[in-house]
């Protein structure tokens, strides 16, 4: 007998059959808790049940609480209510887990009487990852089921652990052989026919010696000194040991509830559900069909073209490498092969995996063997010239349907498919260096490009394990473009009075990894002042140092000094010298610049053009430019990104502050961008477009 839709309740010989029916990933929403609620009651009512099992339709179990439903006011019944509840039921509840129990997915079978898994079910506390902590149960079952020690991990890793390692925890009884459904009935049966209390995990007692929490607590509080979800959970936990059941409740939900209302857990649920949006190409016709990808072919076996081929082989796709001569072959491939080696070396990759993933790239000389491919992605020297030779050779070798992709950085892609007769089937796919690591994929939508063409690249760019985001055409596309304007004002503020450390730090402060300066350092700055010469432009400080045999790490020195073998960055007084020259050539008096001027400098620029990018279309959503930068350029995920981060800060400071920068430095372009004006003058964010594209 149906109850509601989304929580179905029938009994059978007994058994009370509970059934949440939630998609896409069956969600604990009010609906959900308030049908749990209602099935705990009339299965306690019920003289003819004796067990019950709780089971959900779908690829996963429950993926946890809403997220939708956070930052709103609490609908009840509110979620440790709804599983005290089934907790409470005075016959056995068992919990049929078919797939991902996550959050308060895994809460509600922490409340039930017994667990069963099927093989290929996945158990995790992911709220960590979300600025949160479990906030129905979890940090106080959980410790109490299978140890404190091992509950902290789990949920300050966030990350879920297959049904083998969850039974070998004690997280769950047993994993069903065969079909779940039945052998969480039998189990059911069973307990019941035990007529033995039903077995609450408040109730256990594994939590082990306080002594070896507290050296663990330690241990993560080293590791994420500065991540209050992780000393909230540790506190969490702790109560376990010092105050009764109910009372660690109530503290969790406290911390949790405060948690919620953090910058930080509302900039990463910012980010779960702009990476999801991400996804959905903007403007793509309902049922375009991507076209099948079973043989690609990456020109050019440089650092970038080996990089792409891994990505290909990792996937599992045949990918020929292609170039111009057979010593340039080689070495391209023997460069992949040793990037290989250090993941065996680390452990990170078998042996055999290796000699799979190197069995599926074929070295060839010559474009002809482009011919068989579906997809060609050239990475070719950054030089529009070549690219158009490259691209019009490709138009009579390629096979008709072939995507043509160029990994251009900054160059105009309807150029480059201008030099085909099929820019129908050319777009850009911009991987980001090592483009074996880095998540990024920018799929440039060129004037021409076809919508099968550009779903054939996200799609298989999500096959490559990418986080593909799709942009148009312009100088540098999304991310890079917003680089340079970072890049501008990294160099002014040398000129003005700070040093590299001074900046790199600022930026660190603020969440970054790794600074402006550390960074050029690595990526080598000579390509940088090759572009600006054959381009006219200059650089001062970066010029000076270019012309002083200062490259980077790979001469031993750039903005840093580094000793041999060794990455790390050294400040260098020759540096600091050549930069107050450079101040003095131009008649600018140095100055000490506050780190926050230095952030406000380096980041507001960025939204500025990031409000330009969003004004002609390049991005169709402001969460696409977060998405970039998280992926691309590691920003900080619990800033949300840099158009969440305008938002959090208020568009009209950041325009006001603009305008200052603008005022005092003479230069147009910083001025607040008409659509950052507009929606600071209407007392709007950027979320609000994202709303309206959405
Ligand atoms: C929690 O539980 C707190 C409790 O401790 C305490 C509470 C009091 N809510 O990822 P996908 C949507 S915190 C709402 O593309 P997949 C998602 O937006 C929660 N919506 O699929 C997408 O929508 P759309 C702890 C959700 O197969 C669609 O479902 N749990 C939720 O690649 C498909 O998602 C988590 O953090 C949600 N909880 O991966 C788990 N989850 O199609 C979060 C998903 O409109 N979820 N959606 O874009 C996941 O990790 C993955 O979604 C999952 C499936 C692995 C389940």
């Amino acid at each position: 007998m149906a109850h509601t839709e989304t929580v179905r309740y029938s009994v059978e010989d007994g058994i009370a059959l509970v059934r949440i029916v939630n998609p896409p990933v069956n969600a604990l929403s009010a609906a959900v808790r308030a049908g749990l609620v209602e099935a705990a009651r009339r299965a306690t009512d019920d003289p003819a049940v004796v067990a019950m099992v709780i089971a959900a339709e779908g690829r996963t179990f429950i993926a946890g609480a809403d997220i939708t439903e956070f930052g709103k006011p609490p609908v009840p019944p509110i979620l440790p209510h709804a599983i005290a509840a089934l907790e409470d039921v005075p016959k056995p509840v068992v919990a049929a887990i078919g797939g991902a129990a996550l959050g308060g997915g895994l809460e509600v079978a922490l409340g039930c009487h017994a667990r069963i898994a099927a093989p290929a079910a996945r158990l995790g506390l992911p709220e960590i990852k979300l600025g949160l902590i479990p906030g129905a149960g979890g940090t106080q079952r959980l410790p109490r089921l299978i140890g404190a020690v091992a509950a902290l991990r789990l949920m300050t890793d966030g990350s879920p652990i297959d049904a083998a390692a969850a039974l070998a925890l004690g997280m769950i009884d047993a994993i069903a052989e065969g079909d779940l459904l039945p052998a969480a009935i039998a189990r059911a049966r069973a307990l019941a026919a035990s007529a033995a209390a039903p077995r609450r995990s408040r109730d256990a007692t594994s939590l082990g010696p306080r002594e070896a929490f507290e050296a663990e607590a330690a241990a993560l509080l080293g590791r994420h000194a500065d991540n209050p979800s992780v000393a909230a959970a540790i506190e969490a936990v702790r109560a376990c040991y010092s105050v009764p059941f109910e009372q660690g409740m109530e503290q969790e939900r406290a911390a949790f509830r405060r948690l919620l209302d953090d910058p930080r857990s509302q900039a990463l649920r910012y980010v779960f559900f702009a990476e999801r949006a991400s996804a959905r190409v903007p403007r793509l016709p309902p049922g375009t069909a991507a076209r099948p990808v079973t043989q690609a072919a990456v020109i050019g076996a440089g650092t970038m073209g080996g990089g792409i081929a891994m990505c290909f082989a990792n996937a599992g796709i045949p990918v020929t490498l292609i170039e111009t001569s057979a010593e340039a072959l080689a070495s391209g491939i023997e460069r992949v092969g040793s990037t290989y080696d250090i993941s065996v070396r680390r452990g990170s990759l078998a042996p055999e995996a290796r000699a799979a993933r190197m069995a599926l790239i074929t070295g060839k000389v010559g474009l002809d063997a482009a011919a068989d491919a579906d997809l060609v992605v050239e990475a070719v020297f950054e030089e529009m010239a070549l690219k158009r030779e490259v691209f019009a050779a490709l138009d009579c070798i390629a096979r008709p349907g072939a995507v043509l992709a160029t990994n251009t950085s900054y160059l105009d892609v309807n150029a480059i498919a201008a030099a085909t007769g099929r820019p129908q089937d050319v777009l850009g796919m911009h991987f980001f260096s090592p483009a074996n690591v880095m998540k990024l994929l920018e799929v440039v939508r060129g004037a021409a490009t076809s919508a099968e063409a550009l779903a054939t690249a996200v799609q298989i760019g999500s096959r490559l394990a990418k986080v593909p985001v799709v942009v148009g055409v312009c100088h540098g596309f999304v991310g890079n473009r917003m680089l340079a304007a970072r890049s501008v004002q990294a160099e002014r503020l040398l000129i003005e009075g700070a040093l590299p450390q001074d900046v790199d730090a600022a930026i660190t402060g603020f969440g970054f990894r790794m600074g402006p300066f550390a960074m050029s350092d690595l990526a080598g700055l000579d390509i940088g002042w090759r572009i600006r010469k054959a381009t006219g432009k200059t650089a001062p400080v970066a010029d000076a140092l270019c012309e002083a045999g200062r490259f980077g790490q790979k001469t031993g020195k750039g903005y840093y000094l580094y000793q041999p073998g060794d990455r790390t960055p050294r400040p260098d007084p020759e540096v600091a010298r050549l930069i107050e020259a450079v101040s003095a050539r131009l008649g600018i008096a140095r100055r000490p610049i506050a780190a926050a001027e230095i952030v406000e400098r380096l980041i507001y620029p960025m939204i500025n053009e990031g409000a330009r990018i969003l004004d002609e279309g390049i991005a169709a959503r402001p969460g696409d430019i977060d998405v970039v930068w998280l992926h691309g350029y590691n920003w900080p995920a619990w800033r949300g990104g840099p158009m969440h981060h305008a938002d959090s800060i208020g568009l009209a400071e950041v325009a006001a502050r603009l305008a200052a920068f603008a005022a005092q430095s003479g230069d147009a372009s910083l001025a607040p961008a008409p659509l950052l004006q507009r929606l600071a003058a209407r007392g709007e964010g950027f979320a609000t477009l994202r709303e309206a594209a959405a």
